[in-house]
């Protein structure tokens, strides 16, 4: 079985690491500025720790386990080829026009601690038996323990003429799922004076699965406020549908029910098991279950979220399960076959929904049990599925559902307020808008956050 064992020659492969290391400071930087330079002849180089991807699993992991203390400069590698890391939480508000794009992003080499190493380039394939991967410019890195963090793609194709249409500035088709298009989305809503306007969410797994309604309850709000909307009325200037590839509003039966009541009551039309397959001029036509017939729906303005999934170096390589998700083990997040593989965030296969909360939970767990089995140990701590989807329901209102593994509430202010978070409240909306942005650039991304434990390290 390939492990760590497998790396070390005696304790001379720490002494070449760290030669190697120690040789190559102005390419380091290199690295960082210049990304698509590629060495003509392919470099090799060790870490104890390699972590592919600089997201909010990649940072708060790679930030936890320096801060454990055991690890010294360039122990640890970060690889991941954005210039920029986002607070993807925040597009809703982008979307809700709350908040303004540009303020939730940083460049991710200021957001990686100089002892850590930042590799900019995307991964070229795994290589797990030698304990190694390429990265794309054909350098080659090895490891004692890796984490494979790179989150999913968004894959905007599976919906035929989306992208054409999300590039018209003129069209009324917008996603809060990207950088380049979350500031589009209120431009279209506080354009719209009549007509349909259908909200989509696919069937399959996305991040964050309540976000395609958060934003439908928003633009409601804002309609409303402007006198454009008026709920199940015939004299309603505009009209809403939410078409969901889901047979429910919410994966979790306790708030699912609370969330169909304001449906119902807000006048939304329910179109379950339509799966959103194409968009043409003001139609867009969605799959149905079962074999039958597809339905084309008018609309004024549609808000999309495309189909996500693997990338395909995650997808491709030997780490994989089935559905191309890191095969990791529910509890430990440890590989089921490579002992020193380990995985969280949205590339897992950890069956739980995507956010960055439950990466709160996931990152203090893959942390310990890492540095347990670095020292020979069982790992011994338990991830229980925790996540939770703020879910804005109006401006000025948060239902905070909180759950874990089998959709079973797990609600922090249950414990110590005695409060039912399927209640929508203002308390909560504050931690949404203002606090979580917030705690997540000052101390999530530095390793120093337990989510609804508090601050930690
Ligand atoms: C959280 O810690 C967090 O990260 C900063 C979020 O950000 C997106 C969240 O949505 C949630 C719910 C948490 C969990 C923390 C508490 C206090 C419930």
């Amino acid at each position: 079985m390939a492990g760590p064992s497998t790396l070390r020659i005696g304790g001379g492969a720490r002494l070449v690491r760290r030669q190697v290391a120690s040789c190559i400071p102005r390419r380091s930087q290199q690295h960082r500025h210049l990304a698509t330079v590629s060495p003509v002849n392919p470099v090799s180089r060790s870490h104890r720790v390699v972590v592919v991807g600089g997201g909010s699993a990649g940072l708060a992991i790679s930030h936890q386990l320096l801060r454990s203390g055991k690890f010294t400069q360039n122990d640890i590698a970060v690889v991941d080829p954005a210039e920029w890391h986002h607070y993807q939480p925040g597009w809703t508000l982008v979307g809700g026009g709350l908040k303004f794009k540009e303020d939730l992003r940083r460049r991710l080499d200021s957001l990686v601690d100089p002892n850590i190493r930042l590799y900019s380039h995307g991964v070229g394939a795994f290589a797990p038996e030698d304990n190694a991967l390429t990265l794309s410019n054909g350098d080659r890195l090895s490891y004692d323990q890796l984490v494979v963090a790179p989150g999913v793609a968004i894959n905007y194709g599976s919906v035929k003429g989306l992208p054409e249409a999300l590039a018209d500035p003129e069209s009324l088709v917008s996603s809060i799922y990207g950088y380049d298009h979350c500031d589009k989305v209120f431009r279209t809503v506080d354009k719209l004076q009549r007509g349909r306007a259908i909200f989509t969410q696919p069937a399959g797994v996305i991040k964050c699965a309540g976000a395609p309604q958060k934003i439908m309850w928003l633009a409601l709000d804002h309609w409303r406020r402007a006198g454009l909307y008026k709920p199940a009325s015939s004299d309603s200037a505009i009209q809403i549908s939410f078409a969901t590839g889901l047979p429910v509003m919410f994966g979790v039966p306790k708030y699912s029910a609370k969330l169909d009541e304001l449906r119902r009551e807000r006048g939304v039309e329910g179109l379950f098991q339509h799966d959103l397959v194409s968009v043409n001029g003001n139609e867009a036509t969605f799959a149905r279950p079962d074999g039958q017939e597809q339905v084309t729906k008018r609309f004024d303005l549609l808000h999309v979220v495309p189909k996500m999934g693997p990338h395909a170096f995650v997808k491709n390589s030997a780490l994989a399960n089935e559905a191309g998700y890191v095969d990791v083990d529910d509890g430990t997040t440890q590989h089921k076959k490579y002992p020193n593989v380990w995985s969280a965030g949205d590339a897992s296969s950890l069956p739980t929904s995507k956010t960055a909360a439950a990466i709160t939970a996931e990152a203090p767990v893959l942390v310990r049990n890492m540095l347990q089995t670095m020292e020979g140990k069982a790992p011994d701590a338990v991830y229980d599925g925790y996540t939770s989807c703020p879910l804005l329901t109006e401006y000025g209102k948060v239902l905070l559902a909180e759950f874990k593994y089998g959709g079973v509430p797990k609600e922090t202010f249950d414990g110590w307020l005695g409060i039912d978070q399927v209640e929508p409240r203002r308390a909560f909306y504050h931690l949404k808008k203002d606090f979580f942005p917030w705690v997540y650039y000052n101390s999530m991304v530095k390793g120093t956050w337990g989510g609804p434990k508090g601050w930690v390290n």
